[in-house]
């Protein structure tokens, strides 16, 4: 079900302010996405970005691409915009006087690599032009201000966009810290990154968007998502500590403890110690 955050209520009960929508490199109104998933396209190699590659869309979340790089593995996707502009369509390169390039990790022999293009754009769908947008315009100037909360993409877990809270601003660039984790999820970013939107974003677009974690707020999350439509169902789950396996020097003797049952909203998320169960 697709779920909304009370941002209104939350930035009363925080008494802080929403970094302005000026401050972002984002469209007014989000995007409209019209990829679908399989399409083809043309896209920076994000860990060697001289390199163009051919990538095909996993999937689509609000305005948001999961790109695959066709050669490569599938731990290293990764998420666009719709109006990046680190995505062409297919021909863009070679029109641009450039060469398509093999992912870095290519999982064949660079010798395959020319084969391998041709195969793989061989019947394949490709993204046509017309649903490529724009790169927006963005800011002239860092206009961030400490304490300005926003909603920001968790680079350790890219497919999430989260309540954060301006922590720093220097020069070109702000601190993203996430409300209610610890900071090891922190980040410094240019102003005019493409991960961080202005509060509201993600419930405008259609994308899910992360309520605080539960660090410093008092233990009990009051500021949980709310299903938008959906009867409230609760969901058991069972953690059956016989499946524990044991080390070689525990005691087997003593008699595995009783399973244990936590009843819990099927919205809510396990944290670091309770896996998501959805
Ligand atoms: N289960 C993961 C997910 C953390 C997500 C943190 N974001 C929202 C800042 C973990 O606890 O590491």
């Amino acid at each position: 079900t697709f779920q909304t955050f009370d941002w209104e209520e939350y930035l009363k009960e925080t008494n802080s302010t929403q970094a302005p929508s000026g401050c972002f490199k984002q469209s007014p109104e989000p995007p409209q996405n019209d990829f679908k998933a399989g399409m083809k396209l043309e896209a920076l190699d994000p860990r060697n970005v001289t390199s163009t590659c051919i990538a095909t869309v996993i999937s689509v979340l609000g305005p948001r691409l999961r790109l695959r790089l066709d050669g490569s593995d599938n731990k290293n996707d990764f998420w666009r915009l719709v109006n990046s502009n680190e995505i062409h369509p297919i021909g863009h390169c070679e029109k641009s006087g450039g060469m398509l390039q093999p992912p870095l990790g290519f999982r064949m022999n660079a010798s395959s690599w020319p084969m391998f293009l041709l195969k793989t754009l061989n019947g394949a769908e490709m993204a046509p032009g017309k649903i490529f947008l724009k790169e927006p315009a963005g800011p002239k100037a860092n206009l961030f201000q400490v304490g300005q909360k926003l909603e920001a993409v968790d680079k350790k877990n890219p497919q999430l966009i989260c309540t954060a809270t301006v922590g720093a601003v220097k020069n070109e660039q702000i601190h993203v810290t996430f409300d209610g984790w610890r900071g090891a999820f922190d980040y410094w970013c240019r102003y005019d990154s493409r991960d961080i939107f202005p509060v509201g974003w993600c419930a405008k677009s259609g994308h899910p968007v992360q309520p605080p974690g539960q660090k410093n707020n008092g233990g009990a999350n009051k500021f949980k998502l709310k299903p938008n439509n959906a009867m409230p169902t609760i969901m058991p789950v069972i953690t059956s500590t016989a499946e524990v396996v044991q080390s070689p020097e525990a005691d087997t003797s003593a008699p595995p403890p009783p399973p244990v049952v936590i009843y819990t909203h099927k919205s809510c998320r396990g944290g670091a110690l309770i896996d998501s169960f959805m």
